[in-house]
């Protein structure tokens, strides 16, 4: 369980503004902050910031989560989003992604190849045809009809990483790898297998909420695997009446709990966004306490006036936070410490 006195000593940190990446957990609950964007991982920063030059600008939260997740995406150095991406245990680079507006409007994409933005395709199959979801083939054509690139998203460090993997075949998801994307050295050849996803809520002006959420997925997947990111209501969930949540980690077990919707329905509650966070984490863990001690999924949340929070299942979630007055990463609880 999380450690309580841990937590209240960083809430100290905190208040002093000397709280970065590496140190304890803090909650920040200030209310009406708006604009605001919040994102998994380290390269969460980067991209918040891509979202902010929008949102900083009157722009809508919509236009700003796209932009934003498209920051990572586009870098080869990220190798678990969009290009440069992991590859399936068949070398195929398959992505997943989806976006969702606080009205109810969403799009997503699965199994999506050679396109470095499924976020754009995402939105289009959102704005631009009666359906949310297109997968694989369908989903590439659609792309390419409106005019996307078809390209080659393996890079060489990715392809010598998969290479290297295929002597074993190990696969198994390792806990907080998002946190090593920066340096390929720290990947065992032959090691386990990797997962990792930028999820992005955030608020506009106007008070209205935007999400998006992309992956390559579980690294060395089996060909076809589709994790929680593109689900909605697993990876993701927006309502404007309420608030919006994301999540990454282990998707088999997001979808089992339906978990960014569960998080939205806790805050509906009444809950703050770090206790209907650490809720649904709870309920996975609960469900299976051995098999939660292996594996990492991490919630976020932010509620629609402002606060926000998150929670996982191992120590090491990190989450990056853009407002007017903040600009910084944060270490989110844990179940386990
Ligand atoms: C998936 N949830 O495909 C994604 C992977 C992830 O941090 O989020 N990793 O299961």
């Amino acid at each position: 369980m999380f450690n309580r006195r841990k937590f209240l000593g960083s809430g100290l940190l905190a208040s002093a503004g000397l709280l970065v990446r590496g140190a304890p957990p803090v909650v920040r609950q200030e209310k009406n902050l708006r604009p605001l964007v919040i994102s998994t991982w380290d390269f969460g920063k980067p991209a918040n910031e891509a979202a902010w030059s929008i949102l900083s600008k009157n722009g809508r939260a919509l236009d700003a989560v796209e932009a934003g997740v498209k920051i990572p995406e586009a870098d080869p150095e990220v190798n678990t989003v969009g290009y440069g991406g992991l590859p399936d245990r068949d070398g195929y680079v398959t992505l997943d992604a989806c976006i969702m507006d606080g009205n109810g409007d969403c799009g997503s994409v699965m199994c999506l190849e050679h396109i470095v933005h499924p976020v754009s395709v995402a939105r289009l199959v959102m704005e631009k045809t009666p359906h949310i979801v297109l997968t694989g083939e369908g989903a590439l054509q659609f792309a390419l009809s409106n005019g996307f690139k078809k390209e080659n998203l393996l890079t060489p460090a990715s392809e010598k990483m998969w290479k290297d993997w295929l002597k074993e075949s190990r696969y198994e998801p390792e806990i907080n790898i998002e946190n090593k994307k920066y340096s390929f050295s720290n990947i065992l050849p032959g090691g386990p297998g990797y997962h990792d996803t930028i999820g992005m809520v955030a608020i506009d002006q106007n008070g209205k909420l935007s999400g998006a959420c992309t992956t390559s997925g579980l690294a060395f997947k089996m060909h076809g695997r589709v994790g929680d990111s593109p689900i909605i209501g697993a990876g993701l969930f927006v309502d404007n009446e309420v608030g919006a949540a994301t999540s990454t980690g282990v998707g088999e077990e997001v979808i089992r709990i339906a978990g960014s919707h569960l998080v939205v329905e806790f805050m509906r509650q009444g809950l703050t966004p770090r206790e209907a966070c650490r809720k649904a984490v709870e309920r996975i863990v609960l469900r299976n306490p051995e098999k939660a001690k292996k594996l990492q999924v991490g919630f976020l949340a932010l509620k629609k006036d402002g606060s926000y929070g998150a929670f996982c299942i191992q120590k090491g979630f990190v989450y990056a936070v853009r407002s007017e007055t903040t600009d910084q990463m944060v270490e989110s609880e844990s179940w386990f410490s």
